[in-house]
């Protein structure tokens, strides 16, 4: 790389892309429905699509653009509690993209690891491989990389285009706090990562969120000039200095509003940073509709306001791909527990119908019971009725065997003993509503294997473990 003299006042321009989500697979409630046959799923294929295009939007800004950064989750597998790799299709899609990408644009690409696209068990992220592939380019931190950095206290940074990279792969909170390295990622973030002031743009880039405790305090304390954010799918500024790019195509309902694409900002050392947002529009839409209910709706009723609200967003007009909605149906008010099932079978019929019948634009088509207060009514007859329908157990299971055929060999008198003693014992105990009150009267023993579980101090994991991997 050329070596330029610094003189105090250069600008970098990044495209700040996060959360692309590559491979991800909605499967609850969505139609099979090939993208591409036996290949790639219908919306699937929407994330590769907002992949492409933005790709493409960068490609036609590549004059003013110097580098992009990508502030993780590009791919969606493996994550947490699934550790398969990303979909062939997925990964060959980076390939392919991201070769034409460099050779056309050579604008370097600097990227993290998210919570997704790194295997937890082993040491090893979907990156390792970009970073083999696109040496020239492609400046990839994985979480791997982050411990490393940690155990030997060295900076996890790039000097690329007289900016300077701080990168803070994602790394699960709770391995920190449970290793007791977590005093040592906040020494390394505060001493080791601090910027330097006067080396040109100071660029931080970062995996993580203050609500579930994955994004460090201190990240946002020092002094960067710009922070590119992941992990928060809904774009948008932290700070004055610090925005989250968002993901790039809807990943979950709660995104159904949100704009989607990515940012393109100008940093310069000492000054506020300005952020440009660009869209990236999708042909799908996402709806969520409130429905409200109540004891009185019956299945029927319920099904005639599913379809008008289904009318009314016009998805009637016939089978389109491209265009076919996402639908979420989220209940609320009031219903009983016995009718919960008959409507959740006639939704379950109705989505059979939306995806069978080709007039519905439907590829997905879920509800949502949680806001829903359902009340339980208790049954009209007394439970203590069943104890009449025998009067002596004895009599009347000798008269049930005179009415069938007995094999030879069996002595009858000893089978209506057992029957007799069986039913007496299965009348003999109480009934439901008495055990219920029983529990109730009952003053609460503490569970003596629980106190002994309190005592016992908590195992903890050790530095060693941390830096041997887990
Ligand atoms: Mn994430």
């Amino acid at each position: 790389m050329e070596i330029e003299v610094y003189n105090g006042d250069f600008m970098v321009t990044i495209a700040h892309i996060a959360d692309t989500h590559l491979g991800h697979r909605p499967t609850t409630g969505v139609k099979f429905e090939w993208a591409e046959e036996r290949k790639i799923r219908l919306l699937e294929n929407d994330f590769y699509e907002a992949w492409k295009k933005i790709l493409k939007e960068i490609i036609d800004r590549k004059d003013e653009i110097d580098l992009v950064i990508h502030a993780g989750d590009l791919f969606d597998s493996p994550w947490d509690r699934n550790p398969h790799p990303p979909p062939e299709a997925a990964r060959e899609l980076v390939y392919k993209t991201l070769k034409k990408f460099f050779e056309e644009t050579k604008i370097p690409m600097i990227i993290i690891d998210g919570n997704h696209g790194s295997f937890t068990g082993y040491k090893s992220s979907t990156l390792d491989t970009l970073k083999i592939i696109f040496e020239d380019y492609l400046f990839a931190a994985t979480t791997w990389d982050l411990r490393a950095a940690l155990s030997n206290q060295i900076p996890l940074k790039f000097k690329v285009k007289d900016a300077n990279i701080y990168t803070f792969p994602y790394i699960n909170p709770e391995i920190l706090y449970k290793s007791q390295a977590i005093e040592l990622f906040n020494a390394w973030i505060v001493n080791v990562q601090k910027p330097e002031i006067g080396a040109g743009p100071n660029i931080a880039v970062a995996h993580g969120m203050i609500i579930d405790n994955t994004l460090n305090k201190r990240i946002l304390e020092l002094n960067y000039d710009y922070i590119a954010l992941g992990h928060n799918h809904k774009m948008g500024k932290l700070s004055e200095n610090a925005w989250y790019a968002g993901s790039t195509e809807k990943w979950r309902f709660d995104e159904f509003e949100d704009e989607k694409g990515f940012l393109i900002v100008q940093v310069e050392e000492g000054e506020k940073p300005s952020v440009q947002k660009i869209p990236i529009k999708s042909s799908r839409p996402m709806l969520v509709e409130k429905i409200k209910i109540d004891t009185s709706d019956t299945p029927d009723t319920i099904r005639n306001i599913v379809l008008s609200k289904v009318s009314e967003h016009g998805l009637q007009t016939g089978w389109d791909p491209r265009t076919a909605a996402r639908v979420k149906v989220v209940f609320e008010g009031r219903t009983l527990m016995s009718s919960l099932w008959k409507i959740n079978s006639m939704l379950e019929y109705l989505r059979k119908q939306f995806f069978e019948d080709n007039k519905f634009n439907i590829a997905q088509f879920i509800w949502d019971w949680k806001s829903v207060e359902k009340t339980w009514v208790a049954p009209a007859y007394a439970p203590e009725e069943r104890e009449c329908l025998i009067d002596d157990p004895e009599k009347d299971f000798e008269e049930f065997l005179k009415s069938q055929t007995i094999e030879e060999g069996y002595d009858t008198s000893l089978l209506v003993k057992l029957a007799a003693e069986a039913i007496k014992q299965a009348l003999g105990k109480p009934t439901e509503h008495e055990i219920r009150k029983e529990i109730q009267t009952k003053p609460k023993q503490p569970s003596p294997r629980k106190e002994e579980k309190r005592v016992k101090p908590r195992k903890r994991g050790t530095l060693d473990a941390f830096f041997g991997g887990e």
